[in-house]
């Protein structure tokens, strides 16, 4: 019972790990990669990938629910809690959405209110995250539909006005509450 309460309406759970993105993998280098903190802030800043590895690390264990129907449960993954990052950037009054880009055409943006469970992941289940599955570093927000979890994050941009993302300005309802089946308009 405790298992089945953990998994949303309409979704069945997957062993294996589906790889779900459009386009190709991006090629990156982590000697170049960059991540950029900005937007609706104090103080935006960049860090380079030795200054992101020096941040405070996180290790949640969470579930992985994709809208088409698979849900991964008790992903472990290691990385830097969203609010440290914010915590150094300070966001303005006036801030209320956090907007994830991959640098190339994919985005999507989150209530503010998702800062506090929302986290940049660099390993999953105890090994470096495969490039397939967003490393070097992804976002990940736990309680929405995984597109809301930008793979290959390059960007962390707060903005105070909504701005829909890939997959939300192409009929994905932008809510994702999986427990909601927020899937398409
Ligand atoms: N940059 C980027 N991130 C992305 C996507 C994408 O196309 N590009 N697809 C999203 C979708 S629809 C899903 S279901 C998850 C899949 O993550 P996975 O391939 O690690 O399972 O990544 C999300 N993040
Ligand atoms: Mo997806």
């Amino acid at each position: 019972m405790a298992q089945k309460s953990r998994i949303p309406p309409g979704q069945g759970v997957t062993k294996g790990w589906p790889v779900l993105h459009v386009g190709p993998v991006p090629e990156l280098d982590t000697a170049a990669w960059t991540l950029r903190v900005h937007g609706a802030v104090e103080r935006p800043f960049t860090l380079a990938w030795p200054e992101l590895q020096a941040l405070e690390r996180c290790s949640p264990r969470t579930d992985f629910h994709c809208v088409t129907g698979w849900s991964r449960l008790g992903v472990q993954w290691e990385g830097v809690r969203l609010a440290v990052l914010l915590a150094r950037a300070r966001p303005s009054a006036e801030a209320r959405f956090v907007r994830f880009a991959d640098g190339g055409r994919y985005d999507t943006t989150v209530p503010l209110l998702f800062a506090d469970e929302a986290f940049l992941a660099d390993r999953a289940d105890g090994r470096p995250l495969e490039r397939i599955h967003g490393g070097p570093l992804r976002a990940v927000v736990p309680s929405l539909y995984a597109w809301k979890s930008c793979k290959w994050v390059r960007e962390v941009e707060l903005l105070t006005e909504e701005r829909l993302g890939f997959w939300e300005a192409r009929g994905y309802a932008n809510g994702a509450d999986p427990w909601r089946e927020e899937r398409l308009i």
